[in-house]
């Protein structure tokens, strides 16, 4: 197991690599590039750069998060080949400096959705939160809002000129049902994993944010049965996931510790994000502090769902609160996350011990 967290590069972070290098037991962070349009090839001399950062600070970066997929690959236009070339050349590329992991999701528009960026915790601490009544508006206010709270950060999965356009990029996956979605996917991995397995790196694609359909937009990475069907459909070890027990958990249907199980047996999770959730009712929650006590997921059992299985992938706090008065990205306080990545070590340590 290796423990990183996540950076935004140099630009668009205001967390130095030299804090989280501080962070005990922390040797890596997970990067990627933001100014290179999504479905572009990635140039090996931005790849070489930001690497080299992390490196001088004294932490690898095996783990990309993201590579995103461009929206024509998602709905299956001609044009879709020319972004796959592009994306094995990335590929390729990323492996050449040392690249082992690269994180994707394969959902229409939006890579994740909350309804409130700055939900205050009877503590005093900030969070973010989710609850169905905060998307019963219409399309245009609830992207609105969600730009408008982040803080003046960009936020990832959401480009402000991307989703300027949300109307047009909803009529364009207007015929997109879950099995043509799932259709494409298999096309995207058909053409992706054995590039993957000629240069050693493993996709990892992430579960939908929330794992149900929203505003009527097909959904394929929801729960076991989706995570079985990728796995087989193209059946390497290449073809992996990135099990983020949040986002699993959300949907409480799902049984987060039994998803853990099996797929770290079956050698498939090569990146984990730990969070923790507390489900407020029905499907609405909000992001809480990490230990078992504060949300709805009892975490000793995450964590031994994955070490006694074999799990020997990278490893991330998901998400943290805003606590002693830091502001930011919403999701990415540093102390928080540090809280609770020594939180994760600290559990770890113990069902390590024989
Ligand atoms: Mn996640």
């Amino acid at each position: 197991m290796q423990m990183t967290m996540r950076w935004f590069g140099p630009e668009e972070d205001k967390i130095p690599l030299e804090h989280i290098r501080q962070v005990p037991g922390v040797s890596g962070v997970v990067g990627a590039l933001y100014d290179v349009a999504v479905g572009e090839v990635w140039p090996k001399e931005k790849i070489k750069a930001l690497i080299e950062q992390a490196h001088a600070a004294g932490l690898t970066m095996e783990v990309i998060e993201s590579v995103n997929i461009h929206d024509d690959i998602k709905i299956g236009l001609p044009s879709r080949d020319r972004y796959i070339a592009n994306y094995q050349q990335t590929i390729r590329n990323l492996a050449e400096f040392g690249v082992k992991v690269i994180c994707y999701n394969f959902m229409p528009v939006f890579d994740w959705m909350k309804t409130d960026m700055n939900y205050v915790l009877p503590d005093g601490s900030l969070t973010m939160a989710f609850e169905k009544a905060g998307i019963d508006k219409s399309l245009d206010d609830v992207v609105k809002e969600v730009l408008e709270n982040s803080n003046g950060f960009a936020l990832p999965g959401w480009e402000p000129e991307r989703l300027a356009k949300v109307q047009e990029l909803f009529a364009k996956y207007k015929d997109v049902d879950d099995t043509l979605l799932r259709e494409n996917l298999a096309y995207f991995l058909k053409a992706i994993i054995p590039v993957c397995e000629e240069v050693g790196i493993k996709m990892a694609i992430h579960p939908d944010d929330p794992p149900y359909s929203i505003f009527g937009l097909p959904r394929v990475v929801k729960n076991r049965d989706d995570l079985d069907w990728i796995c087989n459909v193209v059946d390497s070890e290449a073809n992996g996931l990135t099990l983020c027990t949040g986002s699993i958990a959300e949907d409480p249907e799902n049984d987060v510790y039994g998803i853990l199980q099996e797929f770290s047996r079956r050698k498939r999770i090569h990146f984990a994000h730990v969070r923790n959730i507390k489900i407020i009712k029905d499907k609405d929650f909000y992001e809480s502090a990490h230990p078992t006590q504060y949300g709805s997921l009892d975490m000793l059992r995450v964590i031994k769902s994955l070490h006694d299985n074999g799990f020997d992938g990278y490893i991330r706090p998901d998400h943290g609160r805003f606590i002693w008065d830091e502001t930011g990205r919403p999701g990415y306080g540093l102390y928080d996350r540090a809280l609770g990545v020594t939180y994760i070590l600290g559990l770890w340590e113990a069902v390590s011990q024989k």
